[in-house]
C-alpha cells in the first residue's frame, strides 16, 4: 500500500516527530510532565494523526522502528526542559512482543542523559488482556530501572479489576470520555469518583485527560484528581513552542 510505503520512508528520513501536550497539578497548576503525541508532516496530506498511521504501523511492523524513534527524540527534548519536568511516552502492545524494549529505553535515557524518574511509559488495558509473563517481568524490569509506568485511557479497556494487583503501575489517566461534561453529568461523575476513589486506595498518581471547561478543572479539583491535560490548558505542541510555555511560567 501506498501509506506503507510512504511510512517507511518517513522513518528511514527521520520526520515523523512528538508534539508535546503539557499535564498540570491540580494543586498549585504548575507543569507537571508532558505527554508525547507523535505526528507524522506529510507533502500532500499535511500533519497526519497517529489515528491514521499507527494502526498501519502495527499491521506491518514498522511500530518498533517507529516507537524507538519516538522514544529516543522525546527523551532527547525532554532532557533540555527545564526543572524536572517529566515525558510520558505512549507504547503500543506490540512494542512488548519482540523483547528488544528494554534495550530500546536503556538506549534512549542513555544518549540523552534524561534521568530515568523523568520518563513515564503510558499503556492501555489491552496490554494486560494476555496476562503474560513476559509483559508482567518486563513492567518490573522498567520500574527497577526507574522508569514510571502509566495506564491509558483507564476505563475504556476489557477493565478487569484483578489486573490492578498483578501489574505495578504508578498512574492512572482517566479516559476523556468520561471527563467530557463531568461537571453536569450524574453518570461521568459516578464513574470518575470511583476511579478517583480507587487511584488513591491503590497509591497511585490520577490524571484526567481530555479537559475543555472551567468547569470540569473545577469538579475534578474538588474531587481530589492529582493532575489534568487538556485543551483547556494547551493542545499537543512542537517542542520548541512547549520551551516558550515552560520558559514563561518559570
Ligand atoms: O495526538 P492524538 O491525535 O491524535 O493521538 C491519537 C492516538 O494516538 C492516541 O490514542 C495516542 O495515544 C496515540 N499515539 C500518539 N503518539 C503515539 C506514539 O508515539 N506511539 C503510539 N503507540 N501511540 C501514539
Ligand atoms: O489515547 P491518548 O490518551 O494517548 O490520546 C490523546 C489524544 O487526545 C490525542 O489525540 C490528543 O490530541 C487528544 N486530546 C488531548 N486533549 C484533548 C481535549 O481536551 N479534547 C479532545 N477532544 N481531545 C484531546
Ligand atoms: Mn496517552
Ligand atoms: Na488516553
Amino acid at each position: 500500500r501506498k501509506i506503507e510505503t510512504e511510512l517507511r520512508a518517513a522513518l528511514r528520513h527521520e520526520v515523523l516527530r512528538p508534539y508535546y501536550q503539557p499535564l498540570i497539578a491540580l494543586s498549585g497548576g504548575g507543569v507537571t510532565g508532558c505527554e508525547a503525541l507523535v505526528r507524522w508532516p506529510h507533502p500532500e496530506r499535511g500533519m497526519v494523526s497517529p489515528g491514521e498511521f499507527i494502526p498501519v504501523a502495527e499491521d506491518t511492523g514498522l511500530i518498533n522502528a517507529i516507537g524507538a524513534q519516538v522514544l529516543r527524540a522525546a527523551c532527547r527534548d525532554a532532557a533540555r526542559w527545564p526543572g524536572d519536568i517529566s515525558v510520558a511516552v505512549n507504547l503500543s502492545p506490540l512494542q512488548f512482543r519482540v523483547g528488544n524494549l528494554m534495550a530500546t529505553v536503556m538506549d534512549a535515557l542513555k544518549q540523552s542523559g534524561l534521568p530515568p524518574r523523568r520518563l513515564e511509559l503510558e499503556i492501555t488495558e489491552t496490554l494486560l488482556l494476555e496476562k503474560s509473563s513476559q509483559v508482567i517481568a518486563t513492567l518490573h524490569a522498567l520500574r527497577a530501572l526507574g522508569v514510571r509506568i502509566s495506564m491509558d485511557d483507564f476505563g475504556t479497556g476489557y477493565s478487569s479489576l484483578s489486573y490492578l494487583r498483578s501489574f505495578p503501575f504508578d498512574k492512572i489517566k482517566i479516559d476523556q470520555s468520561f471527563v467530557r461534561g463531568v461537571s453536569d453529568n450524574r453518570e461521568a461523575q459516578a464513574i470518575v469518583r470511583a476511579i478517583i476513589s480507587l487511584g488513591m486506595g491503590l497509591g497511585v498518581t490520577i490524571t484526567a485527560e481530555g479537559v475543555e471547561t472551567e468547569a470540569e478543572l473545577n469538579w475534578l479539583r474538588a474531587e481530589g484528581c492529582h493532575e489534568a491535560q487538556g485543551f483547556l490548558f494547551s493542545p499537543a505542541r512542537p517542542n520548541d513552542e512547549l520551551r516558550d510555555l515552560l520558559d514563561r511560567q518559570g
